[in-house]
């Protein structure tokens, strides 16, 4: 397969205006009739060919203004189909036969359990008609859909229904237009016995508009948090964007077998329903809360994407990283906005990182790709949700909201580029952002050096920054970024914010200061006694910060830095620091000893009376064994998770009252509700348990299987559970896993815990147990859910089994993924990356993990596995 590069960008040679569907569905050979109404592009010459993607389709007929085509007028080859002579204006007509019953990739239309449904993002239309399948054609839909009118009672696509009736032989078909333009990748289409739960929702100028969550009878139950949190969505976006929702129908559709989280296409989402359903008996608060993210995600899409689209895929994170900046935001205002921080950045350090340092790395925009289905990444979306955040705070939140609705009156229905967006935002703040657009262009995780000089005499305090951007793949030159790096200086004697005098301008006592050298110096004046600088507050930049702090300096800012972000962040630089001892500890076969000042700082914490439970359970969180991997130069899996335990029981033995406390304290009887309280408050009662757990203290035990059998909601079930099982005490977690197992043995998403949990047991068994559980009658492995709850989940969480010195784990994973090479590409170039990251570890195991990549390129590769398994080995 050949790359795809950003500089080739030309527009089509035709454009459609219009697209008329029709299919008449059937599992093995359903029907599609596409009437495209065509013309020449205006930026393009004369008498250049038609180009119609198309994939798997088999063409029945061909017309163009109601004229068959001969078979010499056009050719037809694996990825599409070339029509020699067109007119200027003409009206094309085709019909092609497809199979989704067949359709195991889950790309273009498919059957999931009884039901049919399309995902055609990025580039799935092309496997449902011939059509110019790219985001800068943008034409009006009108679709019919005929079904059984038993067997898909329900018909949907994008827009209103305008027309329905009914057909001979038991069918029937209805028919949508969808009246604003759009690229064919937010096309959609859903049949089956599908049952709806309808609310509605007045915009801010007045309109009714009728919202509609549709799923399986069984799950009509589990709709309620998902439309409450579109509502929520929908007045927020009123709110903080002016953006009113343009349809009088919105309608949520829940599938089993889903590639990603949702789709947003127009006025018909499409959901995963792992991101949609919830009940306090079957989901977490975890997942509560990523339903509430991800509806208002897919509802943000309306605008920021649908509304104004993308010019070409490279341009991906102008609608994905505002999307998702847009969603946190949201997050932010309705839940508690630290926690929300605190967890994003902890991901982001964790897995960003680790993509910007691997052999994927690529920039947020990328300038070459093979399969954009591969880049629907923690770059593209998160990396590029931080840079539209830094944009924000460099322009203040009220230049931004001027600049965004410049970005949407400008472009409204046409298909951008991330210079449009960019170009709005200075335009509005009188900002000069070239030297910003750096961020999009250029890969890899920039790292700051800091080093700080109190000048007692004088009362002067010099930061000094050193910025550099490691090399990455085909980029080995890098340009200094603009960084914004917000900070204060924390006095050590009052515990305060000091004020802020740089170059003569006062600038309180938090403020941001800008790097754009390679090194700069920043001379504070004014400094009326010796401070701890307080560096990157909020991670106001993606960038890695290291500064010099002692242990004291760190327990000191856990104690009194003004910002919440940095305090548990300097909790998390202390912890580290006892890692570390502890790690090389481990590996020079030396005694572990526990650094008493990590105690102290937890038992300050655990006495603390705070009313953010949900930060208190985030600053007691142990770092995870990813997040201390990513900071080791050499990945040494098993001295890591020996030290991270020792820490666990450390802390458990030496805190075991307070914790016990803490833990008695928290408990509730109050009827579950997913609220920023009761969650911050199981939280810190869930954290307490498993330090208890750690040391399989008795009363821990004992409140664990209490906790297990109360039964009083998911969240606490499934940790009790987690914990049993993850402990030494089989008497316990056999019966309560078996009991739990039959419980849920037909409730889908409750399966995919019941797995998850089980393979990511520390014990040595669990490799055997994920072999084992493939075999398990709920087990699929053409359901992308069940591969993320058991390999996913194991080989992405259970390090030290997955890293095994047998390679069992490294064979495991290999396997699979060559099964899902045929299966579903997209898939199995997602699972496989724990695999293609084999430059971090010892020499064994890279040698053991190369083997297995080498094995999977002896394969007939997919497109999407190619790219991933030539870059991981190149
Ligand atoms: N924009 C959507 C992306 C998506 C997707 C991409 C490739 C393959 C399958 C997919 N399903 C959804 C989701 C989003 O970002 O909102
Ligand atoms: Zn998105």
């Amino acid at each position: 397969p050949q790359p795809i590069h950003l500089s080739d960008y030309r527009p089509p040679a035709h454009r459609v205006t219009r697209t008329e569907l029709t299919f008449d569905l059937d599992p093995g050979a359903t029907r599609v009739k596409a009437r495209l109404h065509l013309e020449r592009h205006p930026e393009r010459e004369a008498g250049e060919p038609l180009w119609l993607d198309g994939e798997s389709l088999v063409l029945k007929s061909i017309a163009i203004d109601g004229q068959a085509l001969d078979a010499d007028e056009y050719e037809q080859s694996d990825n599409g189909l070339r029509v020699h002579r067109v007119p200027e204006q003409f009206i094309l007509d085709t019909e092609v036969e497809i199979a989704p019953s067949e359709n195991t990739a889950l790309e273009g239309l498919y059957q999931s359990g009884g039901m049919y449904c399309t995902q055609c993002e990025a580039e799935g239309f092309r496997r449902i008609t011939f059509y110019p399948d790219r985001p800068d054609v943008m034409a009006t839909f009108t679709t019919t859909v005929i079904g059984g009118r038993d067997q898909e009672p329900v018909l949907l696509s994008n827009g209103n229904p305008v027309e329905r009736g009914e057909l001979p032989n038991g069918r029937h078909f209805v028919t949508w237009q969808d009246p604003h333009p759009k690229p064919c990748y937010l096309f959609a289409l859903v049949a089956g016995d599908l049952k709806k739960v309808e609310d509605h929702f007045t915009t801010m100028s007045g309109r009714e508009v009728t919202l509609q969550i549709w799923v399986e009878e069984e799950n009509l139950g589990k709709t309620e948090h998902a439309m409450e949190s579109l509502k929520r969505s929908m007045r927020w976006d009123e709110e903080a964007y002016g953006r009113e929702y343009d349809l009088d129908l919105f309608m949520i559709v829940a599938v089993n077998d889903f590639n990603m989280g949702a789709m947003e296409n127009k006025g018909l989402n499409i959901f995963n329903s792992a991101a949609v359903l919830t009940h306090p008996q079957t989901a977490t608060d975890a997942t509560f809360q990523r339903v509430e993210g991800i509806v208002a995600h897919e509802y943000f899409h309306n605008w920021s994407g649908n509304r104004v689209t993308c010019r070409d895929w490279f341009q991906l994170s102008l609608k994905e990283g505002f999307t998702v900046f847009r969603d946190q935001s949201f997050s932010a205002d309705v839940n508690s906005a630290p926690v929300k921080r605190i967890e994003e950045v902890s991901f982001f350090r964790t897995a960003q990182f680790a993509e910007d340092a691997g052999p994927t790395a690529h920039p947020v925009r990328p300038d070459q790709y093979i399969e954009i289905g591969n880049f629907y990444t923690l770059t593209i979306y998160e990396k590029g949700a931080e840079i539209v955040r830094m944009l924000c705070n460099l322009v203040g939140e009220e230049k931004f909201r001027e600049g965004s609705d410049l970005y949407f009156s400008r472009f409204d229905g046409q298909a951008v580029t991330i210079e449009d967006f960019v170009t709005c935002m200075a335009e509005v703040s009188g900002l000069d952002l070239t030297q910003f657009m750096h961020w999009y262009r250029q890969a890899g995780t920039p790292e700051i050096d800091a080093f700080g000089e109190y000048d007692y005499a004088n009362g002067q305090y010099r930061l000094l920054l050193r910025q550099r951007t490691p090399a990455t793949p085909g980029q080995s030159d890098k340009v200094p970024l603009h960084i914004p790096v917000r900070l204060g200086l924390v006095g050590t004697k009052s515990g305060r914010d000091l004020p802020l005098t740089l170059d003569g301008e006062s600038l309180g006592t938090d403020a941001v200061v800008h790097l754009r050298e390679q090194e700069q110096e920043f001379l504070f004046t004014d400094v009326d006694e010796a401070p701890i600088p307080s560096l990157l507050r909020g991670f106001s930049a993606p960038v890695k910060l290291a500064f010099p702090y002692s242990r004291e300096d760190l327990a000191f800012l856990l104690a009194n830095d003004s910002d919440g972000f940095n305090r548990w962040d300097a909790g998390q630089r202390l912890t580290l620091l006892a890692l570390d001892d502890l790690i090389a500890a481990h590996r020079n076969g030396v005694e572990k000893v526990m650094d008493s000042r990590v105690v102290d700082a937890f038992r300050v914490l655990l006495e603390e009376d705070t009313n953010d439970k949900a930060v208190l359970a985030e600053m007691l969180t142990l770092p995870s064994e990813a997040y201390i991997a990513e900071q080791q130069p050499l990945v040494d899996v098993d001295a890591i998770h020996a030290a991270r335990e020792f820490v666990r029981q450390s802390l458990a033995r030496e805190l075991r009252d307070e914790l016990l406390a803490v833990y008695r304290a928290n408990q509730s009887d109050a009827a579950y509700e997913p609220t920023p309280e009761q969650i911050g408050q199981r939280a810190l009662k869930n954290v307490a348990l498993s330090y208890l757990m750690s040391i399989e203290d008795e009363e821990g035990v004992e409140a664990a299987k209490a906790q297990f059998d109360a039964d009083h909601n998911m969240t606490d079930v499934r940790h009790a559970l987690t914990l049993l099982v993850h402990s030494s005490r089989a008497d316990i977690a056999d019966p309560a896993l078996k009991a739990f197992g039959q419980k849920w043995a037909n409730d889908t998403l409750v399966m995919d815990q019941w797995f998850s949990l089980q393979v990511t047991r520390p014990q040595p068994d669990a490799l055997e147990r994920v072999r084992y559980l493939m075999q398990h009658p709920a087990f699929s492995l053409k359901n992308p859910n069940k591969v993320r709850a058991l390999i996913g989940a194991f080989a992405g969480q259970n390090r030290i089994n997955f890293h095994r010195l047998d390679g069992e784990g490294y064979r495991l994973l290999a396997d699979v993924v060559i099964e899902l090479n045929r299966l579903n590409p997209e898939i199995a170039a997602r699972i496989i990356t724990p695999l293609t990251r084999w430059q971090r570890f010892d020499e064994q195991r890279q040698d053991l993990m190369k083997a297995e990549l080498e094995r999977i390129r002896q394969e007939d590769l997919s497109p999407n596995l190619y790219e991933v398994v030539t870059k991981a080995l190149a």
